[in-house]
């Protein structure tokens, strides 16, 4: 993408339409229609500042916790927890993305964890890459919507939503018709997602420690000791085309991003496309 302005690739990414599935999507007759919501997620919302903690083993000791929580919207990942974090990764979480397994297995313990209550949460599912809708409720990859429906049925407000896995892949050939490299059939993970449900809501989105900084570690997660540098550089994912792609967004200069850790896009409410 190097002969492309930043501001023309976000144009693109405008138009990459992320969806949350809503009643309307669904045939009447499909068992999972009356427990999704009418609206899709963030509909008509509008934020000022926004940012995205990613889990990076790298946030630890990077002392943004008070950086991140001065931000209206912060949205984390799957089960990264900010008890005992606080001073590194703030307390607050208005929204969580969260990928399958986190919803069904176990071991993440997702219904009576409260890590996932008082919050927004937006959960993904790969698709097959030309599946339908209902073949991918049939199959997911991992079963969430056992978890889902009983999440919507009894916690009280719980403000859940699934991302339609068409969307996976329209931000798969963002990211493919803008790399000079053949990308694994592989979705993008849930940072970059992440990214491209803020965008068109924030005035501006951070993100900390998504491009590694000087504090780049093998460690995989800062709230753990797992050492795992495929977190960091991706391997299922198509993660280096993700932060790539991110980092010629940012509008932030290189001692911001190498030195503390923090890139900026500026939100889609202002482009000019
Ligand atoms: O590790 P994970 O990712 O939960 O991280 C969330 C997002 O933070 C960014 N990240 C993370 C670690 C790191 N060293 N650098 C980073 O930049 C990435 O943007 C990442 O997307 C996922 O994306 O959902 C993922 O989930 C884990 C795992 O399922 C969950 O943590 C639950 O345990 C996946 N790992 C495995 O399945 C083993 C990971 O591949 C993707």
């Amino acid at each position: 993408f190097e002969d492309k302005s930043p501001q023309k690739l976000l144009c693109e990414l405008k138009t990459t339409n992320i969806n949350t599935l809503r009643r309307s999507d669904l045939p009447l007759e499909s068992y999972l229609r009356p427990y999704l919501p009418k609206r899709s997620v963030f509909e008509n919302k509008s934020f000022n500042s926004c940012v995205i903690v990613s889990s990076s083993g790298a946030l630890y000791n990077s002392n943004l916790g008070k950086f991140i929580d001065s931000h209206d919207v912060v949205l984390r990942f799957n089960n990264a927890v900010t008890k005992n974090f606080e001073k590194d990764v703030g307390r607050k979480t208005t929204v969580r993305v969260l990928n399958s397994q986190v919803v069904s297995k176990q071991q993440f313990q997702f219904l009576t964890s409260s890590l996932y209550r008082n919050i927004t949460i937006v959960a993904w599912d790969p698709s097959n890459y030309s599946s339908e809708l209902e073949e991918w409720i049939r199959k997911p990859e991992y079963n969430l919507f056992e978890n889902y429906i009983e999440h919507r049925k009894t916690i009280e407000k719980s403000r859940f939503y699934l991302v339609n896995p068409s969307s996976l892949w329209n931000l798969w050939r963002f990211l493919q018709s803008n790399s000079m490299n053949r990308l694994r059939r592989n979705p993008p993970s849930s940072g970059f997602l992440g990214l491209s449900l803020l965008l068109p809501l924030c005035e501006f989105v951070d993100l900390v420690e998504y491009i590694p900084s000087t504090r780049v570690t093998k460690r995989c997660h800062y709230y753990d000791a797992e050492e795992n540098v495929a977190c960091t550089f991706g391997v299922w994912h198509p993660l280096a085309a993700e932060k790539m792609m991110t980092y010629h967004m940012n509008i932030m200069n290189d001692t911001y991003v190498f030195q503390k850790g923090i890139l900026r896009i500026p939100g889609f409410k202002k482009l000019n496309c």
